[in-house]
């Protein structure tokens, strides 16, 4: 059973009433082929369309794109440009030439370059979805919604967590502001998501290049819900139907980034980066990581060029006035140890165990500067069994979901996890920190249309200020089983489980 990065991806999806164990073996069966044929006469370029090439990025000094002398050194190295982000200096390659990073980083004007993926381009499987369990039409009908109600917001203990409930009666977001929920995709047909969708600023971002043709942004039949459901839990509408989103006034786009299998590359993350700065977009939503490395190492010559390419088009869109949210990762990992051992990388071909510095190997998009780190926590509202945590790298807390063995909502919500709208015109149940940003994203959303001119810097330090201190869950042993499951540093206003503290809703609606 495999979830298009839903595994490793800090959002695990949970299926209904499922223990954590098998939610963790959520992987993709990825059957990648080895690694391109072997080219001693250096001509695979030139009948590169039937042989197996990889992906790469080429930072160059941002500004202009590549000069004359660069972009004919990575035509000489067997690269063919599939797109160049000149205000960034990223260029998109695809070549299968072994040595054309180490050819072109040679070249001057070449500041970094590195392969994207270590599978190459054409050989990835379709896997099958995990997909969460659909609530039955008998579950929908047993549910008693109040006055005022959507049909299932009785099940969602995750709305009155972070006080969206007390905040809709204040204020359900503004139709100018826009969050972009780059992903696996959107069904925007649903009907939780259809009234809020802002077709204008979704795209396919999955070549590096925007695919601009109607739909393109929809997962098919046989990719991953997760996009779906994170759009949904954003801003799904108060509409008499489902679900009601954090932000259930404002607009939500789909800016799909994901392989069929469920890989997110590096150049279709800076692609979605880049078409949010330039869409009007004022929130991201990531809930995932870069593909093929948990962590990418900057003394990797691989690993420094992706850093650099998707850290210049996050920052280009927080300059445009974007908050970009991400997902902190759902291996309980404490992210300020001084080392972390990763046995899933890369993920596309054959992984090995390795042992990383974290302040030095990074966790992208979600450790890059400026971006909004989401931490997990459950219907207890303790961090999730799962999150990722870490002093100085978690800025703020919201419901993502965690086993209902460990914590219980109160009636009558009756699972741990989190529901949003699955495509098809359904509705389930997902848990990881992927649930968790997108309440911060939701947050961010209803500060921006309370302060529509405020540049994104203040979006941030207003969700921080606001965020209620939540101290450290002193010890952690949220198995019950005696033993400390992870340990929280800090004082009660910023430590390594809750940052800052919990999204506030209310306070973003009425501050
Ligand atoms: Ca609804
Ligand atoms: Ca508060
Ligand atoms: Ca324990």
């Amino acid at each position: 059973m495999t979830a298009p990065r839903t595994r490793s991806r800090r959002y695990i999806a949970i299926p209904l009433g499922t223990a954590m164990a098998t939610a963790l073996a959520f992987l993709p069966n990825v059957n990648a082929s080895a690694a391109p044929a072997d080219d001693p006469a250096g001509l695979a370029a030139q009948v590169s369309a039937e042989a197996t090439p990889l992906s790469y990025v080429v930072n160059v000094r941002p500004g202009h794109g590549p000069s004359a002398q660069v972009k004919k050194a990575i035509a000489r190295a067997g690269g063919t440009v599939v797109t160049s982000y000149d205000r960034i200096g990223v260029v998109v390659v695809h070549s299968s030439n072994a040595d054309f990073a180490k050819t072109v980083r040679k070249v001057r004007g070449v500041e970094s370059a590195g392969a994207t993926r270590t599978a190459p381009l054409p050989a990835q499987s379709t896997t099958d979805v995990g997909t969460p369990k659909v609530l039955t039409a008998e579950e929908i009908a047993d549910v008693e919604a109040a006055a005022g109600q959507d049909p299932l917001q009785p099940l969602q203990w995750d709305l009155p967590a972070i006080k969206a409930d007390k905040a809709h009666e204040k204020s359900l977001g503004s139709r100018k502001v826009t969050v972009a929920v780059i992903d696996t995709g959107v069904d925007d047909t649903h009907p939780d998501i259809a009234p809020n969708f802002d077709r204008e600023a979704s795209v396919n971002c999955v070549s590096g290049k925007p695919d601009t043709t109607d739909g393109a942004w929809r997962p098919s039949a046989a990719e991953s819900p997760h996009g779906t459901h994170v759009a949904g839990e954003i801003a799904a509408a108060k509409n008499g139907v489902g679900i009601t989103g954090v932000a259930p006034g404002v607009k939500v786009s789909g800016i799909k980034v994901s392989t069929t299998a469920g890989f997110f590359y590096t150049e279709a993350v800076v692609c979605g980066f880049m078409w949010a700065a330039e869409h009007g977009v004022d929130v991201t939503n990531n809930s995932y990581y870069t593909d093929p490395w948990y962590f990418n190492c900057k003394n990797d010559p691989d690993q420094k060029a992706l850093v650099e390419a998707i850290t210049r088009a996050s920052r280009y869109a927080e300059k445009k006035g974007t908050v970009n949210v991400a997902a902190a990762g759902n291996e309980n990992y404490d992210l300020s140890a001084d080392e972390i051992t990763d046995p899933t990388s890369p993920n596309d071909t054959t992984p090995g165990e390795r042992v990383i510095d974290p302040s030095e190997c990074l966790d992208i998009p979600t450790q890059l500067p400026g971006v909004v780190t989401v931490a997990a926590t459950g219907a207890k509202g303790l961090k999730s069994s799962f999150s990722n945590h870490g002093l100085g790298v978690i800025d703020i807390a919201a419901p993502g979901g965690d086993s209902t063995r460990f914590q219980t909502p109160a009636p009558p919500a009756t699972s741990g996890l989190i529901l949003g709208p699955l495509p098809g015109g359904n509705w389930g149940y997902m848990a990881g920190t992927s649930m968790a940003s997108p309440h911060v994203a939701g947050v961010a959303a209803l500060i921006k249309s309370r302060h529509p001119h405020a540049p994104a810097a203040l979006v941030k330090a207003l969700l921080y200020a606001q965020a209620d201190a939540t101290p450290c869950t002193d010890p952690y042993d949220i198995d019950g089983d005696g033993k400390a499951d992870a340990v929280c540093e800090g004082p009660k206003n910023h430590n390594g489980f809750y940052g800052w503290g919990t999204a506030d809703a209310l306070d973003a609606v009425t501050r």
